[in-house]
């Protein structure tokens, strides 16, 4: 029976974005359904009715939820390129990384773009201590793997285009020198064959979070 992948997403989710790596890094053909947020489909609350929320991968009519998830199921069902190495400990590592991202840094980095005044000086104390963590564990590696991406790349991938997104609509700076890893990664991470023909065109990206930002920042 051929195999039939759908992906519910959004072409401005981090979260969708990293599953689209996911199946690109397997060569794993699917059809991308991208929903209107503000309209759900019927078909993504029957099959997210927990979380409602994309993606949704379906495979041969099974719905996985939670991009983390669905990046393992990935991983264990084709068994090709693997996201995760072999090792354990390696492997714990890359899933500290993801869980630290979707914890602690992605929160701290919201937060500096969604808040004004004193929350906004908090927000950014808290994303230099994450971005510090991660300019360390960078030291002496091309990937957070090593040579190859793998799940911690895959999590981390969305600051190589929406840091800068943020930092264009909010007008200020929130990566720069003090992070030459992380910016070289960023760099390499973008031009990489898994991702290099995925990122979100940049005018709608800009509209899309110019959007939330105004929602954030009402004029007074
Ligand atoms: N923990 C979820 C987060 C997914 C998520 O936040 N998706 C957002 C889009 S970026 C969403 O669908 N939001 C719709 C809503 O909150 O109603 C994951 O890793 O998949």
């Amino acid at each position: 029976m051929a195999e039939e992948v759908k992906l519910f997403k959004t072409f401005s989710s981090a979260f969708g974005l990293r599953v689209v790596w996911g199946l690109k890094l397997k060569g794993i053909e699917y059809e991308a359904i991208d929903e209107d947020l503000s309209n759900k489909s019927p078909l993504l609350l029957q099959y997210n009715p927990v979380y409602k929320k994309v993606p949704v991968l379906v495979h041969n009519g099974k719905p996985i939820s939670e991009s983390l998830v669905i990046l393992e199921y990935i991983d264990e069902t084709w068994k090709q390129n693997p996201i995760l190495p072999e090792d354990p400990f390696e492997r714990a590592r890359e899933r500290f990384w993801a869980k630290f991202n979707d914890e602690k840094l992605l929160p701290t980095v919201w937060a500096v773009f969604t808040k004004e005044g004193k929350d906004r000086e908090e927000a950014m104390a808290g994303s230099v201590e994450n971005l510090n963590f991660v300019e360390e564990e960078l030291k002496g590696k091309k990937f957070f793997g090593g040579e190859k991406i793998g799940l911690a790349d895959l999590v981390l991938g969305w600051l190589a285009n929406l840091i800068g997104i943020f930092e264009e609509v909010a007008g200020l700076k929130i990566v720069d020198e003090r992070y030459p890893l992380l910016l070289a990664w960023m760099k390499e991470f973008s031009q990489h064959p898994v991702t290099k023909d995925t990122w979100p065109p940049h005018d709608k990206m800009i509209i899309r979070y110019q959007a939330f930002y105004d929602k954030y920042h009402p004029a007074k």
